[in-house]
């Protein structure tokens, strides 16, 4: 038998990996959720459609996006900022769900933050050929909350870099279920996600979706 020095302490659960300091990786996580999830993205989906954003600069990203919670994420000519009312239905945003909150609470828990209380999700709809460039998330009003961001469908490959734009970025290849939960020293690193492959996946058919929840106010 071999004796595993780092069983009983360094990794107590095995999905669980460290990325980098206070980032880590929950392989997974979300799997058995993933049908009911499925099930509250398409209601949300209904009062909040998917819309594609247009960058400070003018660019229109390649990503689809909505959202759900007392805040939504926004992005146009003017910048980036959280607001209360979609602008493309003048409504709130709708609810999060509990499925959506207590996957979420309960991910952050694993990875060791205790009490994340999500009032933001970004839906966001990836088709082959979507990308998201490499980005600081850091629109938040407390950076000491981590963000959690969930993988539903075809596989991507997650740039994860350092806290200078130009440092080296590592490849993580993210699958459904997959659960990243990301704070403390690494709360500002630069990350994005390569160009989406084609591809068909059961739950999703062709498409990523991620769902990235913040405390945002
Ligand atoms: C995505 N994710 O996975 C985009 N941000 O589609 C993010 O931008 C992200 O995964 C902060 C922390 C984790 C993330
Ligand atoms: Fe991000």
């Amino acid at each position: 038998m071999t004796f595993d020095l780092f069983a009983d302490d360094a990794n107590l659960n095995p999905s669980l990996q460290e990325l980098a300091s206070g980032a880590f990786l929950l392989r997974g996580f979300a799997t058995a959720a993933s049908d009911e999830l499925i099930h509250d993205i398409k209601i949300i989906l209904r009062q909040a459609p998917l819309r594609y954003l247009q960058t400070p600069g003018g660019l229109t990203m390649s990503v689809a996006m909505s959202n759900c919670g007392a805040l939504g994420w926004h992005s146009d000519r003017d910048g980036y900022r959280y607001q209360a009312i979609d602008p493309t239905t003048g409504l709130h945003w709708p609810a999060m769900p509990p499925s959506f909150s207590h996957l979420a609470n309960s991910a952050a828990l694993a990875a060791g933050y205790a009490g994340f209380m999500p009032d933001a999700c970004l839906v966001n709809r990836y088709q082959p050929g979507s990308k998201l460039s490499l980005h600081q998330d850091q629109g938040e009003r407390d950076l000491r909350a981590p963000i959690v961001s969930v993988s539903l469908g075809l596989p991507a490959t997650f740039l994860f870099g350092g806290l200078k734009r130009s440092d080296k970025a590592y490849k993580i290849a993210l699958h459904s279920g997959d659960v990243v939960v990301w704070g403390n020293a690494s709360r500002l690193a630069f990350h994005g996600i390569s160009t989406l492959q084609d591809g068909k996946h059961p739950l999703t058919g062709r498409c990523r979706l991620n769902l990235t929840f913040r405390q945002a106010s």
